[in-house]
């Protein structure tokens, strides 16, 4: 018995470790799969008023509360890549990518804000930067807002106010215009969530409204208004002759129930986060997610409004915004723990966000730790959050349009090289049962201005040296590491770099 019972544990742990050996195995990448990076406009243009460009809500609070970002940084001069543009592409080249993420500044392109002046200059450098991409093949993919409205829209409410609808259609009709017969890759918005809660509820972002539980929604209804308006015009007037695709970006984090008595409140939590951007366009039914209106309506009559905190959309904007995405654009970084229990009705002020949510969300101190205090290393959510979006929306066709992690290792960056191994192994596992993921990005090409962290959090594949005039950018162990995934278009777990050899460009121009 004994004997039976020792061969059958040999034949347990020799199938144990077939799995783990095959497991490890270098895995593929499907047929036409797409590798590129992302950057935004004020996070790497600098030339904040050169050649014509007007003020943005960036310039204006880190100019009038410089000491808001850490070490008073600002994007005055960032990576200079208005000027640095040539060497950006060829970074790509050194990469391999197949595509390049970036977005325009509003106000370098249309400086009163409205199609009534086009700043030539503005115009060119955009062109300029497509054109060298395109000489080698890198093909552009263009974020319309990457949070650096006008200043003087954000006078008149910014994404508060109804009329943005109008105001961002005009703008993005002309950039169809001008950069739309190159272009073929349109993202309209980049991360409802957090322009939405982080600039108009919270602090954390310009334009720092701070009124949680009112402004976040009203900008959201207005923010999905607008984008569908702009996907619609894109589909009837431009994707004739032009022939792209056209959708939005979101933001995601999984969300883990802490126990089994959370998660109905995880799935709410989720619901709040990002169904109420997913929900209106990707379901069939359309609208914000009903619990979320439940809650927030419940909430708000209790608190003595004589209306929900949460603005309606009629009928006829429902089926506008319903549908309107080629795809699911996703950007993840990490997941959040969330709890619910009598002491969370104590916890968050009212009325707000996170008291209409009604839960906690935390990371676990067990988790692996990256540049980003925020941000830690947890694959397995990421592989939950991409099944998902499969199970709730059809299997939706997925952009991945960031991924990533901040790095505190200069060249060295082991952790983002474990991050970016661990993070696209299980997008893999998540392609095996059925996703249909089509891209992935890496944030980000280089180091850049991180918001409210000025130039403290790293994200960048390259480094970039701000005490350099030129901003000296310098390939990290992970831009190798990447460069090794696209030459070979497999991901080999146990690939250490080398970088005793210099980056090389090879292309074949
Ligand atoms: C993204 N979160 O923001 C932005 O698109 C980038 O501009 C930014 O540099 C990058 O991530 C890194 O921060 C996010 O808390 C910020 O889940 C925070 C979250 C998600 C996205």
């Amino acid at each position: 018995m004994l004997r039976l019972i020792t061969i059958l544990l040999a034949i347990l742990a020799l199938a144990y470790t077939e799995k783990t050996v095959s497991r490890h195995e270098p895995r593929s990448f499907p047929d036409g799969f797409l590798f590129g990076t992302a950057t935004a406009s004020y996070q790497v243009e600098g030339a904040w008023d050169e050649d014509g460009k007007s003020e943005n809500i960036w310039d204006r609070l880190s100019h009038t509360e410089p000491c808001a970002i850490k070490n008073c940084d600002t994007g005055d001069i960032a990576d200079n890549s208005y000027y640095n543009y040539r060497r950006d592409v060829e970074m790509m080249r050194e990469l391999g990518l197949d595509f390049y993420r970036f977005s325009l500044s509003w106000s370098r392109v249309l400086p009163t804000s409205f199609p009534d002046q086009i700043n030539e200059a503005g115009v060119n450098y955009y062109n300029n930067l497509i054109n060298e991409m395109l000489k080698y093949n890198i093909q552009p993919m263009i974020s319309l807002y990457h949070w650096d409205l006008p200043q003087k829209l954000q006078e008149l409410g910014g994404w508060t106010n109804p009329h943005i609808k109008d105001w961002f259609t005009d703008y993005s009709r002309v950039m169809f215009e001008l950069f739309g017969d190159r272009v073929k890759h349109w993202f309209t918005i980049n991360e409802p969530r957090e322009v939405c809660y982080q600039g108009y509820a919270a602090r954390t972002l310009a334009p720092a409204y701070n009124i949680s539980g009112m402004a976040e929604y009203l900008c959201a209804k207005n923010l999905l208004v607008a984008h569908a308006k702009v996907y619609h015009m894109y589909d009837k007037e431009f994707r004739p002759h032009q022939g792209g695709s056209i959708g939005i970006v979101l933001s995601a984090k999984w969300y883990e129930p802490e126990t089994d008595n959370d998660i109905d409140a995880a799935e709410e939590v989720l619901q709040f986060e990002w169904g109420q951007y997913a929900h209106p366009i990707f379901s069939e039914a359309g609208d914000f997610p009903p619990i979320m209106k439940e809650k927030i309506a419940a909430k708000s009559a209790s608190q003595g409004f004589f209306r929900s905190r949460l603005p309606e959309f009629t009928a006829e904007e429902i089926e506008l915004v319903k549908g309107s995405a080629d795809f699911f654009g996703l950007n993840h970084y990490t997941t959040q723990l969330v709890y619910r229990n009598e002491s969370v009705y104590e916890y968050h002020s009212s009325p707000s966000y996170y008291d209409d949510m009604e839960a906690v969300l935390y990371q676990s101190s067990e988790w692996t730790a990256t540049g980003a205090t925020w941000l830690k290393m947890v694959p397995w959510g990421f592989y939950k959050l991409l099944t998902k979006i499969r199970e709730d929306y059809s299997n939706p066709p997925v952009l991945i349009t960031e991924n990533g992690c901040a790095s505190r290792e200069g060249l060295d960056d082991v952790t983002r090289l474990t991050y970016y191994k661990s993070y696209l192994d299980v997008m893999l596992d998540a392609i095996e049962d059925g996703s249909d993921i089509r891209v992935y990005t890496a944030w980000s090409l280089m180091d850049n201005f991180e918001w409210l962290q000025g130039y403290y959090d790293r994200f960048g594949l390259y480094e970039v040296d701000y005490n350099s005039p030129e901003r000296t950018r310098t390939p990290r162990k992970s831009a190798y590491l990447y460069k090794e995934i696209l030459r070979t278009r497999t991901l080999d777990m146990h690939y250490e770099p080398d970088m005793s050899v210099p980056m090389t460009i090879d292309d074949g121009h």
